[in-house]
């Protein structure tokens, strides 16, 4: 019998010294054992061929990777700002759009979350511990291995965050120097980590799922059923005819 699974794309990563796409391979794990069936999206599509692109797919995963351009939310680059990717921005940019009309699933993770806020009009700190000094100030470069985490994350209640979390505090990893500071409109902050920095959102008025998270749960699913509630959750929004 044919498989019936879900297609879901996922944004390429891009090797800025070699100028090419790649992807890590824990997140195509996270999705093919949540029932999915994971597929790169070219780095650079035509864009007359981005709708054609959208209605192929039933779910899409903006990944993580470099910051994204500040003129995308009106800034001048901050000295401790990164590198960026102008073909990543193009792209997901332009497709995120054309998802949300479709208004097919979303999960953003890490510069996935941040890409979004972007994209509908919030914008993020350029440098968290640069633009957001603390007393005690939260290791969100983490200094070990992703699969350990290293924050908590409170949960607001009643959200989808909430019913995937199992609980009100939940323990993430963290590899990000940047983050969400205006929530964009329509998007609920959802989780907050130590010090009240936003690191989940949602849309409450999307017809489907809607979900960015600031941490890595690829890396965390083996262990944690947070983890492994957002990618299941994600991929059984996709499927075309739930039974
Ligand atoms: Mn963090």
């Amino acid at each position: 019998m044919e498989s019936s699974k879900p297609l879901i794309a996922l944004t390429p990563y891009h090797n800025l010294e070699k100028d090419e796409p790649y992807m890590r391979p824990a997140y195509l794990n996270a999705i093919r054992k949540a029932g999915g069936i994971p597929v790169i999206l070219p780095l650079e599509p035509e864009e007359e061929d981005l709708v054609q692109l959208v209605s192929s797919f039933d779910g899409f995963l903006f990944t993580g990777g470099p910051d994204l351009h500040p003129f995308h939310f009106g800034e001048e680059t901050h000295q401790h700002c990164h590198n960026v990717s102008i073909k990543r921005d193009r792209l997901e940019l332009a497709l995120l759009k054309l998802v949300m009309k479709a208004e097919k699933p979303v999960l953003g993770i890490c510069r996935g979350i941040q890409l979004i806020n972007i994209c509908l009009g919030g914008d993020i700190y350029q440098d968290i511990s640069s633009q957001l000094p603390e007393d005690f100030p939260i290791a969100h470069t983490q200094p070990f291995s992703f699969e350990i985490p290293s924050h908590t994350i409170t949960v607001v209640p009643n959200t989808l965050l909430a019913r995937l979390a199992e609980d009100s505090i939940i323990q993430v990893n963290s590899m990000h120097h940047q983050a969400i500071r205006k929530p964009a409109p329509g998007l609920a902050v959802t989780g907050y980590a130590p010090n009240h920095l936003a690191e989940c959102v949602e849309m409450p008025d999307y017809p489907s799922f809607f979900l960015g998270v600031q941490w890595h749960p690829e890396y965390l699913w083996q262990k944690d059923p947070a983890a492994r509630n957002i990618f299941a959750a994600f991929v059984k929004a996709a499927v075309k005819n739930p039974q």
